[in-house]
């Protein structure tokens, strides 16, 4: 009787398995689908936030945020140029993605538990760790955000931002008042010229700001960015909540840029690496097969997304880091072979 239970328990399970396997395997995610029945990834974006997204005289969009948008193309359908960008306002980012204006969002949105809950949304993997702070015009002589009571704060919308701006606040029992306006170039203006004493964002976006927006006749310099950083910003693309294979496609393209700086290839060595002896270099870009298939793409893929795209580090430096205008910090999107939080799950 015990022996036949058991067995029976075995079966059961073992028949689970196989049709778990055979579903997940067999099956391409309806956005899949329709991104490759179209040809094209539509990809939310900011506005125009410079370093993130933001559009040149061409049109042709430029970013940390946009690579990300890249990459997922160069996977899916083996063109980082096949992305249809559509610039979203943080305020109306999540109802375009619900509604299937657009397949994903890469649009400096924080990983929170109601967006990923109650909204209906999947959250893939960090694309950049970032925080809350507080940016001041140099003139008022403020060196920390404790001495903020009774300022003025202009801040955006149907964000994290505007919540633990209320948070601080209310914890360190100072008062505010709040200048709520909605599109980031309106909001960064409304500082600049006066409307605001403070400016709260991602610090990200307020090194952009100050780099990027700063109204002629100011200088960069006229700014501080004060020292507290009041929150975690966990900032990852997000998908509709259902389908994982999509899913699957966005975060291991992620984790394609990070594995790929991780072993030292990048878009200018990527055609001497297929030469590579070593064996994870060799799974990585498709040379031994099996990761490609596994995910439901071409085993080119990584190569195509390095190729194209550049592996994290080149990304974060053209766009964010030492190469670009911003000069940002790599700080905590270091990876974590060189102390920081960027961690590829393993190809394999
Ligand atoms: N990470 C925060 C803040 C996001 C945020 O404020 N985004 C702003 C500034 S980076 C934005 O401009 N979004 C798009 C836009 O308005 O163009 C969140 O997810 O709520």
């Amino acid at each position: 009787m015990y022996k036949t239970a058991g067995h029976n328990k075995a079966w059961a399970i073992a028949v689970g398995l196989a049709a778990l396997f055979v579903s997940t395997g067999a099956m391409a995610g309806k956005d899949i689908d329709a991104i490759k029945a179209r040809g094209a990834l539509i990809c939310g974006v900011p506005t125009g936030i410079a370093g993130f997204a933001l559009a040149d005289s061409q049109g042709k969009w430029v970013g940390l945020d946009v690579d990300v948008c890249r990459g997922v193309a160069a996977a899916l359908l083996g063109d980082s140029e096949k992305v249809k960008y559509v610039p979203l306002t943080a305020q109306q980012r999540f109802t375009a993605l619900q509604s299937g204006e657009v397949d994903m969002l890469s649009n400096n949105t924080t990983d929170t538990l109601t967006r990923d809950t109650a909204l209906g949304l999947d959250f893939t993997a960090v694309t950049y760790y970032d925080g809350q702070g507080f940016m001041v015009n140099k003139k008022l002589g403020v060196k920390s955000a404790k001495e903020l009571n009774g300022a003025t704060v202009c801040v955006q919308p149907g964000t994290t931002t505007e919540l633990n701006l209320a948070d601080y606040f209310r914890a360190n029992k100072m008062s505010f008042k709040p200048v709520v306006i909605e599109k980031v170039e309106e909001v960064r203006a409304a500082f600049f010229s006066g409307r605001c004493d403070v400016y709260t964002n991602d610090s990200s976006s307020l090194y952009s700001a100050r780099i990027a927006n700063v109204p002629q006749g100011q200088s960069a310099d006229d700014y501080v960015v004060l020292p507290e950083i009041i929150s975690k910003e966990p900032l990852a693309p997000a998908v509709r909540h259902g389908d994982n294979q999509f899913a699957d496609v966005v975060r291991w393209t992620q984790y394609a840029m990070l594995e790929t700086e991780e072993y030292g290839i990048n878009s200018k060595n990527v055609d001497e690496m297929l030469k590579s002896e070593n064996p994870t270099i060799k799974r990585i870009l498709g040379v031994t097969p099996g990761m490609g298939k596994a995910l439901g793409v071409d085993e080119k893929w990584a190569y195509t997304i390095v190729k194209q795209v550049g592996n994290y580090g080149e990304s974060f430096d053209r766009n964010v880091g030492a190469g670009s205008p911003l000069k940002i910090d790599r700080g905590l999107n270091k990876l974590w072979t060189q102390g920081g939080l960027q961690y590829a799950m393993p190809i394999r």
